[in-house]
């Protein structure tokens, strides 16, 4: 399906309803887990996408983004991913996602879920990590609600959510934020887990299809680090990225 690509800053408003709009969180460190990120959302999707990456660097040059960076930060989109709804204009849906997944559903199966009752929409984990560091060493933090706002379904124009101002983005605490804090629990909506199948945590079951992922989260790091390559699920990824290149070297020839 086709797709509109932007470079930030993209438009502020979405002019086709029909165009699903997506952020994906982007640490120069990871750049090849957002190239395959991005290439799997739109290898399946059946609708076509806005994907746009949210950039540390280009938000602090559009003065969207000027906090200093705190020692809980394992990424540069940490704080940033939360000002998703202002990206929009808050209109409509959006979705953030971490740079760390791979799609191998079609994302219409998600949308299809959205409902105006609720501000957000994420999977509800429950999850108390066992690693102390994760990635390169960054330091691993264990709070309430953990990786629920690594991919959240955000109703942009809920007006709840213009509370998330730039303002509050670079001033609250990480806490406030990834607890979705600004929110009354029921304004949070659930979806299935396999929409962010945490990679060492969530596990397949062969007889029911429901546990199979539809979104890989490599969570501790994934196969682009040389520490993880042999991860579980890393022969997809691997796939995806190979498949990727192939397609690059065929535009250049
Ligand atoms: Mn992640």
């Amino acid at each position: 399906m086709g797709s509109i690509d932007t470079t930030f800053p993209s438009p502020a408003v979405n002019h086709s309803p029909a165009v699903f709009r997506i952020f994906i969180g982007y640490d120069p460190r990871e750049d090849d887990a957002y190239e395959v990120c991005r290439h799997s959302l739109l290898k399946h999707s059946s609708i076509p996408l806005q994907i746009s990456a949210i950039k540390q660097a280009d938000l602090r040059a559009s003065k969207l983004y000027w906090r200093d960076r705190g020692p809980t930060e394992s990424t540069e989109f940490s704080f940033s991913r939360f000002l998703t709804p202002y990206l929009t204009g808050f209109q409509g849906w959006a979705m953030f996602v971490d740079c760390d997944f791979l799609y191998t559903a079609d994302i219409a199966e998600l949308v299809a879920l959205l409902d105006d009752r609720y501000a957000v929409m994420c999977v509800h984990h429950e999850y108390a990590p066992k690693e102390t560091t994760k990635m390169d060493g960054a330091v691993q933090t264990v709070y309430p609600r953990k990786n629920w706002s690594s991919m959240v379904l955000y109703n942009c124009s809920h007006p709840k959510n213009h509370l998330l101002t730039p303002d509050l983005v670079n001033s609250q605490t990480g806490a406030f934020l990834h607890r979705f804090m600004w929110l009354e629990d029921d304004e949070i909506g659930s979806v299935p887990f396999s929409w962010n199948f945490l990679v060492g945590h969530n596990l397949v079951n062969e007889n029911d299809p429901s546990t199979f992922p539809k979104a890989i989260h490599y969570t501790s790091g994934g196969p682009w680090f040389e520490r993880y390559k042999d991860c579980e699920f890393a022969d997809l990824w691997l796939k995806e990225s190979e498949e990727l290149k192939k397609e690059k070297k065929l535009v250049k020839n």
